[in-house]
């Protein structure tokens, strides 16, 4: 079992997995979504209770440093197998849920046995190492906050997909895109839940619903413990930024609901969050995340 009370290894992440795949295996089982440049496995689960539905897709630790994220996508994880609230039970049953915890594992390797605030890939270019996984999706690829310097921290890397972290988790995405509902990609920090596009402050695609399902479920996360988020698209809420995950799924998949947040906290400890607030920011993004379906429904 997996406790809430402090950050896990990708070894112990992976072996959890692996273990509730064996505990139920009716309904869960590990998918793989790619490859590492170190040769690892994107390790995933998924839970499903039947065919033909519709599925939601999660993403997390393509930023190696940001160790909330997989741990609050561990707990959703947790939820999603042996809640017994009803609304959890009913979200578990009538989606397939396509889990990612940790989408760059050598990064995240890095961040425990080498360098605590590592962001990037490990790929070497010479002396230097690793390409930002958020800037090396092909959709407006090194247009915004993005660069071809290999010693920074948004390199966008030589080529859009050039990292095959990307490119094989954007080409198992790609396989099973229509009959996605809800696409999640979490990140810290600064608490915002930020919706596409990184290119344009325009309210494109279907912005104004985003927008209203956006602002529900963060009222629902806030219902618990009070903490506020700023909403927004991502070029108006944080910062211009291209070839991220958000904004790859929703114009090139058309995937209908597209969302990164950026979990706790507002600065005060940033990326290295206590451990002591990983289950209350996990509790209240899982009340938003069913709210987010809650609210689908109505706009769908
Ligand atoms: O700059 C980023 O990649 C994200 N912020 S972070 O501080 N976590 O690095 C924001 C990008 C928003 N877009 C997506 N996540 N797709
Ligand atoms: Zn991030």
């Amino acid at each position: 079992t997996m406790e809430f009370d402090n950050y896990y290894t990708l070894e112990d992440i992976y072996a959890w997995l692996e273990d509730l795949a064996a505990r139920f295996p009716e309904t869960i089982s590990i998918i793989i979504g790619g490859t590492t440049y170190e040769g690892r496995e994107i390790k995933g689960i998924k839970i499903s209770h039947g065919p033909g539905r519709r599925a939601v897709f999660i993403e997390s630790g393509i930023h190696a440093r940001e160790w909330i994220a997989p741990a609050t996508t561990n707990f959703i994880i947790n939820e999603l197998v042996f809640s017994d609230d009803e609304e959890i039970k009913a979200a578990a049953r009538d989606f397939d849920w396509y889990i990612f915890p940790v989408t760059n594992p050598d990064g995240y390797i890095w961040s425990h046995v080498g360098f605590r605030l590592w962001r990037k890939n490990r790929r070497p270019f010479g002396n230097e190492f690793g390409v930002d996984l958020n800037r090396n999706w092909n959709d407006n690829w090194l247009k915004e906050s993005a660069n071809l310097n290999p010693s920074s921290n948004t390199y966008a890397g030589p080529g859009p997909f050039s990292e095959i972290e990307a490119r094989s988790l954007s080409a198992y995405i790609t396989d099973m895109a229509d009959k996605i509902d809800l696409y999640l990609s979490f990140h810290s920090s600064g608490q915002i839940l930020l919706l596409p596009f990184g290119n344009t402050t325009e309210p494109l695609a279907n912005y104004y619903d985003a927008m209203k399902i956006g602002r529900r479920a963060m009222g629902a996360l806030a219902f618990r413990y009070g903490t506020p988020y700023t909403i927004g698209n991502i070029a108006e809420a944080i910062y211009f930024a291209t070839g991220t995950s958000v904004d790859w799924v929703k114009e090139r998949l058309k995937i209908p609901l597209a969302y990164c947040y950026e979990l706790r906290d507002r600065g005060q400890y940033g990326h290295l969050l206590p451990p002591d607030q990983i289950l209350p920011t996990s509790e209240e993004t899982m009340d938003s995340v069913i709210e987010i379906l809650f609210q689908a429904k109505r706009y769908g």
